[in-house]
């Protein structure tokens, strides 16, 4: 599937970079994992800040980390922010509690003057194949994703267990980074 995501998201002559932020416990680790990119690098640059790296083909990186909790790490986010062009955000759908805080550590994300307003956005709502997970409409709401005007953004179910949606996430975020371009 690396292959694959790297064709989608350009990559080749130019470098691209992705990002992939969620709360702990979402599924970015085990999305990465299901992506079989090849080494994932782990970085812990400070306590609490665990920073995973792969690379994707030619010139691209996905970096992931955890937001939310530790205030004093958003200090680091900035040099990882500059120059981003695709951002997946992933959310346990079966979180409801958590719902939003994940929207206000999203939208703090997207605040973040590093972060370009280009930079387009997609929610992956992971964990899709538990009975308990809610659709994507209600994430929407929840997280008031409406109100994200001047980005292009989507939503997606996935499961990093069964791999379903996994694929199709990646392919609407070459799709976005295709069209802002
Ligand atoms: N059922 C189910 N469990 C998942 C899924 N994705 C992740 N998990 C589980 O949720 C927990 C947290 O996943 P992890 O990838 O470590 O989350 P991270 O903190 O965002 O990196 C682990 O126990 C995973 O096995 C999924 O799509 N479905
Ligand atoms: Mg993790």
């Amino acid at each position: 599937m690396g292959q694959q995501v790297a064709k989608l998201c350009g990559g080749g002559d130019e470098s691209v970079k992705i990002l992939m932020l969620g709360l702990d416990n979402a599924g970015k680790t085990a999305i990465l994992y299901r992506l079989k990119l090849g080494d994932v690098v782990s970085t812990t640059l400070t306590v609490g800040f665990n920073v995973e790296t792969v690379a994707i083909g030619k010139g691209i990186t996905l970096t992931v980390w955890d937001v939310g909790g530790q205030r004093q790490v958003r200090a680091l986010w900035r040099h990882y922010f500059a120059g981003t062009q695709g951002l997946v955000y992933v959310v346990d759908s079966t979180d409801k509690e958590r719902l939003p805080e994940a929207a206000e550590e999203l939208f703090r994300v997207l605040e973040n003057p590093d972060m370009s307003r280009n930079c387009p956005v997609v929610v992956i709502a992971n964990k899709n194949d538990k009975h308990n997970a809610v659709n994507t409409s209600e994430i929407v709401d929840t997280m008031n994703l409406h109100s994200l005007r001047n980005r292009k953004w989507n939503v997606h179910t996935s499961s990093a267990v069964t791999g379903e949606g996994i694929g199709q996430a990646f392919q609407e975020l070459g799709k976005l980074i295709k069209e802002r371009k």
